[in-house]
């Protein structure tokens, strides 16, 4: 079990399971049509976003993609405050303004997912300049996938990064598509780290579906980028199991090989560590319980975010720069 005691690998194990009820959640109420955003689910990926945010304190930031409600509610964002945006609502992290794909909460230090792929990675980059010039000792994370691996600005982002051994954790979750797109038709045959190595980033590869092989290898990264060791970059093996936007499973449509999701479903990040914890000893009581406190909270949550309003039209200008 790694550095990881039972105690500890159950806290993570109870991460993770409160993001897939959270996408489950809102999956199934996505149909009612009340929540009118573009959704991306992480269901299937969790074990990343809660492996790397582990190691956070909540000074440190956190940047995200159009996939970023794992990350968010990893980082420590406000649950009420993610459903309510879904919702559109005043209440939400972004004032009902962003929806899914626009998550920022400050005081989470979450700074900013956007949905422009790519979009956000030279901002995390700026963000952990700054940082540095403060010589505060934060880390800046920044997730994206695999499709991102293939935008320029993020080569540009890597280069300097490294010219000023910022400290950044580009954590590239390779769910092997970008949209129905397979990675074997949009890039050659050949692990994706090795490029990042190449550009002078430390860089590693690992299984994103077990959180203990994440959390170690987020543990040395994080650890190395706070002690001025310069940029670093995980490559972390995943799949997404619904459609690429929305609420439904799309296995239908032919994009993956037969078998491909099933398979995956197989190595579910929730199952492999259920079963770790059971080999230790952990009763499944434990784990029922777990499932019962999660699912009082996000019941209540949902009340809570329900209970909201859209923004005031007379705020309409409000937030905006000029
Ligand atoms: C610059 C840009 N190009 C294309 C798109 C359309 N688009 C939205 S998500 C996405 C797939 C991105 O794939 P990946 O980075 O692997 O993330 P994943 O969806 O697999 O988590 C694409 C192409 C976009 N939003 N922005
Ligand atoms: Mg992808």
């Amino acid at each position: 079990m790694n550095s990881l005691n039972s105690a500890e690998l159950l806290d993570l194990y109870q991460r993770m399971l409160r993001i897939r009820r959270i996408e489950e959640a809102i999956a199934e109420r996505y149909v009612e049509q009340q929540m009118r955003c573009p959704t991306h689910l992480c269901i299937g990926e969790e074990a990343i976003a809660v492996g790397v945010c582990a190691h956070l304190t909540n000074s440190d930031k956190v940047f995200s993609n159009h996939r970023g409600h794992g990350h968010y509610l990893a980082k420590g964002g406000s649950l009420v405050g993610l459903i309510a945006e879904l919702y559109g609502f005043a209440e939400g992290c972004c004032g009902g303004r962003g929806g899914s794909m626009h998550l920022s909460d400050l005081s989470a230090g979450f700074i900013a997912s956007t949905p422009i792929v790519g979009g956000t990675v030279p901002v995390a980059a700026g963000y952990a300049w700054g940082e540095q010039r403060r010589n505060s000792k934060n880390v800046v994370v920044i997730f994206f996938g695999d499709g991102c691996f293939e935008e320029g600005v993020l080569h540009e982002t890597m280069n300097f990064a490294v010219l000023k051994q910022l400290p950044l954790v580009m954590v590239c979750e390779n769910n092997q598509y970008s949209v129905m797109t397979p990675l074997y038709e949009r890039q050659p045959a050949r692990d994706i780290y090795p490029i990042a190595a190449a550009h002078g980033l430390q860089a590693v590869s690992g299984d994103g579906n077990k959180v203990e092989q994440v959390y170690a290898l987020a543990e040395n990264a994080i650890a190395a980028a706070r002690n001025g060791a310069g940029p670093q970059f995980l490559e972390l093996h995943t799949h997404r199991w619904p459609e690429h936007c929305g609420p439904n499973e799309d296995d239908e449509l032919g994009y993956r090989f037969p078998g491909e999701l099933l398979a995956w479903k197989q190595r579910c990040p929730l199952l492999h560590t259920g079963r770790t914890l059971a080999e230790a000893g952990v009763a499944a009581e434990a784990l029922l319980d777990i499932e019962q406190r999660i699912g009082a909270e996000i019941a209540e949550a949902f009340a809570r975010a329900l209970a909201g309003q859209p923004p005031e039209l007379a705020d309409m200008e409000r937030h905006l720069y000029v």
